[in-house]
């Protein structure tokens, strides 16, 4: 059986206009992959909604992993976060208006869980394909990390793997800042590739 792998970026939020993560989704999208289904979805830059999406997304399609695609626009490479807080804490607004500065994201719950992907594997062939990447201990504590918590809280129950992908700004051409999207795109690739190897 093909294993079902739910890919997620959220859409536009103040400063982002066009979210690099949306882009990517839209090209996965039409990606076909050897050994997995793929599934992907854009979430809300809000709050209330993304936990909502989310958890809609994973009741409809069952996956065995997701990732969570985020931007970080001051990161100059792909990070992948390692550790998920369960904290809300920004001083910016999400979509909705909304801002959270210390609120749990699950009343009650782990101040953290780890990221349940092969993190180390995705690293390695993210840098062999030449894609500049890191490995990260913080998602911030806006929609990225809520996402990346709500997620893992929910694959406790569930049981599914679950981590987080930041990605740079877009750039236009390899040597302004940011990615561009066809580097984006392959480092997306890669990383499905990575996650529908045989075990
Ligand atoms: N980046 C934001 C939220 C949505 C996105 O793409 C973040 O890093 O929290």
């Amino acid at each position: 059986m093909p294993k079902c792998i739910l890919l997620t970026g959220f859409g536009p939020f103040e400063g982002v206009e066009t979210n690099p993560t949306q882009l990517l989704m839209e090209a996965l999208a039409s990606t076909s992959f050897p050994g997995a289904e793929t599934r992907t979805a854009v979430l809300d830059v809000d709050y209330q909604r993304a936990g909502e999406q989310f958890r809609a997304l994973v009741e409809e399609h069952r996956p065995d992993a997701v990732v969570s695609f985020g931007v970080a626009l001051r990161r100059p490479e792909i990070c992948i976060e390692r550790v998920a807080v369960n904290l809300d804490c920004s001083s910016l607004p999400d979509n909705a208006g909304v801002i959270r500065q210390g609120e749990e994201i699950v009343p009650g719950g782990p101040p953290g869980y780890w990221s349940t992907l092969p993190v180390n594997e995705l690293h390695a062939a993210l840098l062999a394909a030449e894609i500049p990447v890191r490995h990260s201990g913080s998602a911030g504590g806006y929609l990225c990390n809520h996402v990346f918590y709500y997620g893992r809280h929910l694959a406790e129950e569930l049981g599914f793997a679950m981590g987080f992908i930041h990605v740079p700004a877009l750039a236009n051409s390899d040597d302004a800042p940011g990615m561009t999207l066809e580097r984006l795109v392959v480092a997306g690739e890669t990383s499905v590739r990575v996650l529908s190897a045989p075990v």
